[in-house]
C-alpha cells in the first residue's frame, strides 16, 4: 500500500472511530435560572487590610447574569461514575487574589490534587470543610505572596472553604468531576457531555445565598438542591432547565 493510500485508510478509521464514539453517547443541556428579580446581595464591609482587600467584598452566593442566568451552580449526574479526567494539579487551581478566591466554584476530578495559590501580600488561610457535616477536611496556611500549595481530596461531595482571617471569603469545590459534573456559567448555562444513555436523576446544588453575620462573620444559609429524572439517548441532547427564586 502506497502512502496517500495508508494515510486515506488511517483518516477513515478515524473519522468511522469518532463519529462512533459520538453516536453511542448522547449530551444533557440546560440553564439555572433566577425567577423574577434577585435580592439584593449587600457587600461584606471590610474594616482591615484595605489596602489589599478594598472597602467591600462581594460574597459572590447569588450572582444573577443575562436573562436571569445563575452562575455558580452545580450540576451533576447522581451515582454515575465514568470517565475521572487525569491531569496535573496545576490545571485545578483556586488562586487568592484581593481577598477573594477564584473561581468561587471549582470542579475536580474524583481522587485528583488542586492547587492552592496566594496572590495577596498577606496571610490567608484556606480551610476546607466537608459540606455535609461542617467537619474540618484540610487546613492550609499561606503566610507568603506567591505560595502554591497543593492538596489532595480523596472523598467525593462537596467542600467548602472558608478563610479564617479574612470571614468574608468563601468558595466551593466539588470533586466528582468525571465529566458528568460542571459549574454553570456567568449565563447560566450549564453541558454534561459523552453521557452514557440511560435515565438518570439529575442534581442541582445552589450554595444558597441568605446570610446572617454571627459576630462579623457570615454565616450562609443551607444550599439547595433540586432534582429531575432525565433519559439520555445516544446521538441526542436531552435539555434540563432549573429555577431558583
Ligand atoms: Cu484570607
Amino acid at each position: 500500500m502506497n502512502a496517500s493510500k495508508s494515510l486515506a485508510l488511517v483518516l477513515l478509521t478515524l473519522v468511522v472511530g469518532s463519529s462512533l464514539a459520538f453516536g453511542q453517547t448522547g449530551t444533557v443541556k440546560g440553564t439555572v435560572k433566577f425567577a423574577g428579580t434577585p435580592p439584593t446581595m449587600t457587600p461584606y464591609k471590610v474594616t482591615y487590610n484595605n489596602n489589599v482587600c478594598g472597602n467591600e467584598a462581594s460574597l459572590d452566593r447569588l450572582v444573577v447574569g443575562k436573562d436571569g442566568g445563575v452562575e455558580y451552580a452545580v450540576v451533576y449526574i447522581e451515582g454515575l461514575k465514568g470517565k475521572a479526567e487525569r491531569v496535573a494539579p496545576s490545571k485545578y487551581v483556586i488562586d487568592q487574589k484581593d481577598c477573594s478566591y477564584n473561581p468561587h466554584v471549582l470542579i475536580v476530578s474524583h481522587g485528583e490534587s488542586f492547587t492552592v495559590a496566594n496572590a495577596d501580600p498577606l496571610f490567608h488561610n484556606v480551610h476546607g470543610y466537608f459540606a455535609s457535616n461542617n467537619e474540618t477536611a484540610f487546613n492550609i496556611a499561606q503566610p507568603i505572596k506567591g505560595m502554591k500549595s497543593v492538596q489532595r481530596v480523596r472523598k467525593p461531595g462537596m467542600y467548602m472553604i472558608r478563610c479564617d482571617v479574612h470571614p468574608w471569603m468563601n468558595a466551593y469545590i466539588y470533586v466528582s468531576g468525571d465529566g458528568y459534573a460542571a459549574a454553570t456559567d456567568k449565563d447560566g448555562n450549564f453541558t454534561l457531555s459523552d453521557v452514557p444513555p440511560g435515565k438518570y436523576k439529575l442534581v442541582m446544588w445552589h450554595e444558597g445565598w441568605d446570610t446572617k453575620d454571627v459576630s462579623g462573620k457570615p454565616e450562609f444559609s443551607k444550599p439547595i438542591e433540586q432534582t429531575q429524572e432525565i433519559t439520555v439517548v445516544a446521538g441526542q441532547t436531552a435539555d434540563a432547565d432549573f429555577t431558583l427564586k
